[in-house]
């Protein structure tokens, strides 16, 4: 079920309205001039499928966007994840690899509905989803502080929240969603209390920075890929607040005490070499943000979407 050998969808998604930073819509244009596509063709010889453009989803954006159930920007953030969803899907349809490139993480309700979706057509398989980050982000709209929806992905992903009206999320049906059993985090570390009740009640399976500590991340990588077990296709969700600020200082939610950008590597290394990786999503990079860090930041973002298709070592 793998995908084409070598076959690479990707989408550029200036998108930031699931927070409320901006500059997080800068970082694919950012990731590409420093050198990503180019080393994707180029060193790790992809077939690349890109439009050339970074969709910022302007003819989408509703005129005025009150919030709903508490939720910030839901209307913006719905139309775009819903195109985004159709996207990724098309190029999972065709057994590519894709490669999204965020924005904040919100978007991750267009990628993995997507290839969600695609999987189970092409394959009858449910996907697994490994979510890389420093947050859990699954609050519902009613448990979020914040209304933020880049804190919500994975509860409108996994069913835990719906909506009966196809905006803004009732358009994600059955088809498209994962189960909270085939969910696994790495990296966590700022998890709101509501979040840790979700997690607990539903049985995820998630190591936190203090398992990392406890068991090294070698160990860590065998017990989340053993939990997945083999010939799952899996959908990689990588963070970038989840390495440590001292390698990813420019994010909009920086959190002390995460990965190196050597165990973030490795994640991404053990993710590919499961031969099972369908689609990673690289997000939450905001240039704009602690400046001298920016060059960093992108750099880091850089080596582990390299690590996750394919770069090795020797
Ligand atoms: N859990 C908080 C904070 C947060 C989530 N994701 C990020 N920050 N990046 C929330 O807003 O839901
Ligand atoms: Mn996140
Ligand atoms: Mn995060």
């Amino acid at each position: 079920f793998l995908p084409k050998r070598n076959e690479l969808g990707l989408v550029a998604v200036g998108f930031s309205g699931g927070q409320c930073k901006p500059g997080v819509d800068a970082a694919p244009m950012a990731l590409i001039e420093s050198g990503l596509v180019n080393q994707l063709k180029d060193d790790l010889e992809y077939t690349l499928h890109y439009d050339n453009q970074v969709h910022a989803y302007s003819d989408l954006m509703p005129a005025s966007d009150p919030p709903h159930r508490g939720m910030k920007n839901a209307s913006a953030v719905s139309a775009v994840t819903q195109k985004l969803s159709s996207q990724v899907y098309e190029h999972a349809k065709h057994g590519r690899f894709v490669l999204t490139l965020g924005g904040d993480h919100s978007i991750a309700i267009g990628t993995i509905s997507g290839t969600a979706k695609a999987m189970r057509e092409r394959l009858g398989r449910d996907m697994a989803v490994i979510w890389v980050d420093a947050h859990a982000d699954i609050n519902t709209p009613e448990s979020s502080d914040s209304g933020n929806i880049h804190g919500m992905p994975l509860a409108f992903l996994t069913g835990l929240a719906t909506e009966e009206e196809d905006k803004p999320f009732g358009w994600v049906k059955e088809d498209q969603r994962v189960s909270v059993k085939k969910l696994v985090y790495i990296g966590l570390r700022d998890v709101d209390r509501g979040e840790k009740k979700i997690l607990r009640e539903n049985g995820i399976k998630a190591f936190s920075m203090h398992d990392i500590d406890r068991h090294g991340i070698g160990k860590v990588m065998d017990m989340a890929l053993g939990w997945i077990g083999r010939d799952t296709p899996i959908h990689l969700s990588f963070d970038i607040d989840a390495l440590d600020p001292m390698w990813a200082p420019s994010t909009g939610t920086a959190v002390r005490g995460g990965l190196t950008l050597r165990e973030g590597d490795f994640i991404a290394e053990c993710v590919h070499e499961t031969g099972s990786l369908v689609a990673l999503d690289l997000v939450e990079v905001n240039p704009s943000l602690e400046e001298q860090g920016a060059a960093e930041t992108v750099r880091a973002g850089v080596s582990i979407v390299r690590c996750a298709l394919g770069d090795t070592l020797l």
